[in-house]
């Protein structure tokens, strides 16, 4: 049975304040965005730290910076600590679709760069199979061709991402996410897509209820992580 809405909200916001937990004192933190990184902004504010943050979007970035969070140009920073950001779908070996609020670029620079980057869902987010379309940041330089080639791909009635790329949804064939990915990776015209492997996750936050269940990639399982 689907969950209510306000069950869904509170999953978000418990999830928020478990990844806020994890955040110590002078970490660079990589800010992600979206309705469960509303919950995250304030319980990290709250908790008064020394820390610096990026953003990656604007209205994170915004919203950050009016809580208090000190947040920098990335240009600024080479490495984070941890970054933190939500999910459209989760599977079960932690391959994830993000991009539904179309800052999946800058999150994805983001994710890569930080030690440990860890991903807040409410348990409706988890999927036994990822499900197209996934998100795609294409270039507006020969974007007809770009579609031609991609194959099907809904243009979003959406404004153009900070970085001037144009946000579509791509109906791709997930059955084998890796090779999707490597496929839309090696798509010339295809900024970023919203597709992100395990390796990239070190722990997801999957609250049910009150409960808070952490999934791990086998590779971060193998590390020791
Ligand atoms: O756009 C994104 O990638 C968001 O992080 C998305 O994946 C999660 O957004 P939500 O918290 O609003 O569901």
């Amino acid at each position: 049975m689907p969950r209510a809405v306000a069950d869904v909200e509170q999953e978000k916001k418990r999830a928020a304040e478990e990844a806020a937990l994890l955040v110590e004192d002078g970490m660079r933190v990589g800010l992600g965005t979206g309705s469960t990184v509303a919950y995250l902004l304030p319980a990290l504010a709250q908790r008064n730290l020394d820390v610096r943050c990026v953003a990656t979007s604007v209205h994170t970035e915004e919203v950050a910076k009016e809580l208090g969070l000190r947040v920098e140009k990335f240009e600024e920073l080479d490495r984070l600590d941890i970054a933190i950001d939500g999910a459209d779908q989760v599977a079960p070996d932690c391959w994830l679709i993000k991009g539904g609020g179309a800052a999946h670029t800058r999150e994805k620079i983001v994710a890569s760069a930080a030690e440990r980057f860890v991903v807040i869902v409410s348990s409706n987010k988890t999927v036994d199979e990822l499900a197209p379309p996934v998100p795609v940041e294409l270039l507006t330089f020969g974007l007809p061709s770009i579609l031609a080639r991609l194959g099907p791909t809904d243009l979003r009635d959406a404004p153009p991402s900070p970085d001037g790329g144009v946000i579509a949804d791509h109906h791709a064939d997930l059955s084998d996410p890796a090779a999707a990915a490597a496929r839309l990776s090696a798509a010339a015209g295809v900024v970023e897509h919203g597709l992100f492997p395990p390796e990239l996750v070190a722990e997801v936050l999957v609250a049910e209820g009150d409960e808070i269940r952490r999934m791990h990639p086998a590779s971060a399982a193998d590390a020791g992580g």
